[in-house]
């Protein structure tokens, strides 16, 4: 059974998907953007007051890589918590009666599954291609962004392969087919990944300061601090190349180039001690810390529309 507080397979969350869309549609609807290399459907959840007006929006996926599980628990929290919340909590009932936010809960569909099936540290898609024995490629170095020229391989076998060409996965170009269609209205892109604890935004690609670099520098520590407000957890922020290491291909320097100013990747909980393997015990107190990060992040966006 689904459950906020346990690792839930990918069937589970199907299901999951299924059912808490319909049991509120005043608040949420679904879209499915388009099918994994296995076929399974890929769902973005739309949450927010229904508007006679199209709303400025703000897209957060869950997921990319397979193996960190607290990420797409995040995004199950994050959907229960703006549907339980809104209507007291005054600042969910002001974000979502003014912005729409867009939760992908599972971004590497295929690549989860296989964690939960047969290989618990995997990381890439599934993908095969012809030439090689080797599956997948890393969905976080496939975007058109500085493209396999640093931090990545052009190996099929390394587990950072940047894949044939740029959106040469189906999911990656689905997720960034959706984001190019809805691209005057997504004013901010979260992405959320495990472990280390930082708060980064662009770029990752190269050393070069984003041309919003104090504006995202000051907007990450924000919430950083928020963040650290409930249990003390310390985040640290910065540009991508920088903070962690340089890596070309990703979510946030694509999103970024594409316009959306607001772009930042999470790595959650912890920095080190379980890393992709966070005890169950550390999902509630994980996903309440991050909440405050998150809602501090999209305050700041709909304070500046
Ligand atoms: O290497 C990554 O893709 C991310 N770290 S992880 O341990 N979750 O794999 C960091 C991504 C930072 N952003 C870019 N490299 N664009
Ligand atoms: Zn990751
Ligand atoms: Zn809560």
């Amino acid at each position: 059974a689904h459950s906020y507080t346990k690792y839930n397979t990918w069937d589970t969350i199907q299901s999951w998907i299924a059912s808490i869309s319909t049991s509120n549609s005043d608040l949420i609807s679904k879209q499915v953007i388009g099918n994994t290399f296995e076929g399974r459907p890929m769902t973005v959840l739309k949450l927010g007051k229904r508007s006679s007006s199209t709303k400025p929006a703000i897209f957060m996926d869950c997921g990319i890589h397979a193996r960190e599980w607290i990420s797409p628990a995040f995004c199950q929290w994050f959907v229960k918590e703006a549907l339980s919340t809104y209507g007291s909590d005054s600042q969910m009932t002001s974000l979502l009666n003014q912005m729409d936010v867009f939760v992908l809960p599972v971004f590497n569909v295929d690549g989860y599954d296989f964690t939960h099936k047969s290989n618990r540290m995997w990381r890439k898609t599934r993908s095969r291609k012809s030439g090689t024995n080797c599956f997948g490629a890393d969905p976080n170095r496939n975007f058109n962004a500085g493209w396999c020229t640093a931090g990545a391989s052009s190996n099929p076998c390394s587990d950072t392969y940047c894949g044939s060409t740029p959106e040469s996965e189906i999911e990656v170009k689905n997720v960034a087919d959706f984001i190019r269609r809805n691209k005057s209205i997504i004013k901010a892109y979260i992405t959320i990944h495990s472990y280390s604890q930082l708060l980064l935004f662009p770029y990752s690609y190269t050393y070069e300061l984003a041309a919003d670099h104090s504006e995202l520098l000051k907007v990450a520590e924000g919430a950083s601090a928020a963040l650290r407000s409930l249990y003390g957890t310390a985040y640290t922020s910065g540009p991508g190349a920088a903070t962690i290491y340089p890596a070309a291909g990703g979510s946030d320097d694509w999103a970024y180039d594409l316009g959306v100013k607001y772009s930042y990747t999470f790595e959650l909980r912890d920095t080190g001690r379980y890393g992709f393997l966070l005890p169950e015990s550390q999902i509630k107190p994980t996903c309440e810390e991050t909440m405050l990060a998150v809602k501090y992040i999209a305050a700041y966006v709909q304070k500046n529309l």
